[in-house]
C-alpha cells in the first residue's frame, strides 16, 4: 500500500468539507477554564426552532430558529449542530440582479437587545445527510455554539419542507 490511500481519504474529507468548513473551523474559542458551563450559554435564548426535511430522502434539510441576546459582550454564532443531520451550515440567501441565491457564512454576529432570525429566505441552516430517525411531527435538538464556546440548545419541531398546512404531506404517516 502506497500513499494512494490516504491521497484518497484527504480527497474525501475535501469533499465533506463542502462549501462550509465550519467543522473543523478553529474559531476563535480558546479552551476555557473546565468550570465553564457550556450549555447554557448566559443571556442567550434560543426559540422558535424547527427542523425542515427535504421532501425527497437524500436533500438536504433545513433549520429556523430565533437567537437573542439578553446580555453580556456581542458574540459570533460560530457553529450550529442539529441532532440527527451530520452536517448543519449556516447560509445567507443573497439577492442580486432579482436572483437569489445562498451562500455559506462563516459565522453571524449577536449582540444584546438585538434579534437575529433564522427563516426562509434569509440566514438559514443547511442540514446534510439526515437520518431516518428525524420524523415528521417529532422534535430534535438544535444546538449553537458561540465564538466563545459557549453553547445554547433548544428543542425544535420537525416539519416538511412544505411547513405549516401547506402541500399534501401526510403528517399522521410515517
Ligand atoms: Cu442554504
Amino acid at each position: 500500500m502506497r500513499k494512494l490511500m490516504l491521497a484518497g481519504l484527504s480527497a474525501l474529507a475535501l469533499g465533506l468539507a463542502g462549501c462550509g468548513q465550519n467543522e473543523s473551523e478553529p474559531a476563535a474559542a480558546t479552551s476555557e477554564t473546565a468550570d465553564a458551563t457550556p450549555e447554557s450559554a448566559p443571556g442567550i435564548t434560543l426559540t422558535d426552532a424547527v427542523v425542515r426535511l427535504p421532501v425527497m430522502a437524500g436533500s438536504p434539510g433545513a433549520a429556523y430558529f430565533t437567537v437573542s441576546q439578553g446580555s453580556g459582550a456581542p458574540r459570533r454564532i460560530a457553529g450550529v449542530y442539529v441532532e440527527g443531520a451530520e452536517r448543519a451550515e449556516m447560509h445567507e440567501t443573497v439577492t442580486a440582479n432579482g436572483v437569489s441565491s445562498m451562500k455559506p457564512v462563516k459565522d453571524v454576529g449577536i449582540e444584546p437587545g438585538k434579534t437575529v432570525e433564522f427563516k426562509p429566505g434569509g440566514m438559514h441552516v443547511m442540514l446534510f445527510d439526515i437520518a431516518d430517525t428525524l420524523k415528521v411531527g417529532g422534535t430534535t435538538e438544535v444546538t449553537i455554539t458561540l465564538d466563545n464556546g459557549d453553547k445554547a440548545s433548544v428543542p425544535a419541531r420537525i416539519e416538511t419542507v412544505g411547513g405549516m398546512s401547506g402541500m399534501d404531506h401526510n403528517m399522521s404517516k410515517m
